[in-house]
């Protein structure tokens, strides 16, 4: 199978992560690991728009807690295009719980806490494209990346 470039993942910076000023960390490790922009915006969102982003996990013990968690404040909404986004989002965020993230991912270099863990990817190319929808109804942007060929074989 042809590589997919353009595969495409959903990435959320979490009210904690944009209140500690980790936005601009964020958006520039995506920027310079050599994924593409194509939709952000900072979104306060509600506990019923939540609860459908996190819909696998009602009926967990933490869920009241994350919706709260999620919606004290406002998040940074992105999608990002490129080689395996998904995957490679998955490994730049680092695993869920930062007791177990490596050191150098975002949830190891900026958290302690898996209630407080900075940062949100998609986890299928299925689920992304259903968070895609989710957050960003209106569409994405499309436009050429002029970096593609130093970037892609
Ligand atoms: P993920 O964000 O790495 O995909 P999920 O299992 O989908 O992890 O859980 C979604 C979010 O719910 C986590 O990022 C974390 O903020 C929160 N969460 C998961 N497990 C726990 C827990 O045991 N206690 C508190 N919060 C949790
Ligand atoms: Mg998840």
């Amino acid at each position: 199978m042809a590589p997919n470039n353009a595969e495409r993942t959903y990435i959320m910076v979490k009210p904690d992560g944009v209140q500690r000023g980790l936005v601009g960390n964020i958006i520039a490790r995506f920027e310079s690991r050599g994924f593409k922009l194509i939709a952000l915006k900072l979104v306060h969102a509600t506990p019923e728009h939540l609860e459908l982003h996190y819909a696998d996990l009602k009926g967990k013990p933490f869920f009241p807690g994350l919706i709260k968690y999620m919606a004290s404040g406002p998040v940074v909404a992105m999608v990002w295009e490129g080689l395996d986004a998904v995957k490679t989002g998955r490994s730049m965020l680092g695993a869920t719980n930062p007791l177990a993230s490596a050191p150098g991912t975002i949830r190891g270099d900026f958290a302690l806490a898996v209630g407080r863990n900075i940062c949100h990817g998609s986890d299928s190319v299925e689920n992304a494209e259903k968070e895609i929808k989710l957050w960003f109804p209106e569409g994405v942007v499309q436009y050429e990346h002029n970096q593609a060929a130093w970037i892609f074989e």
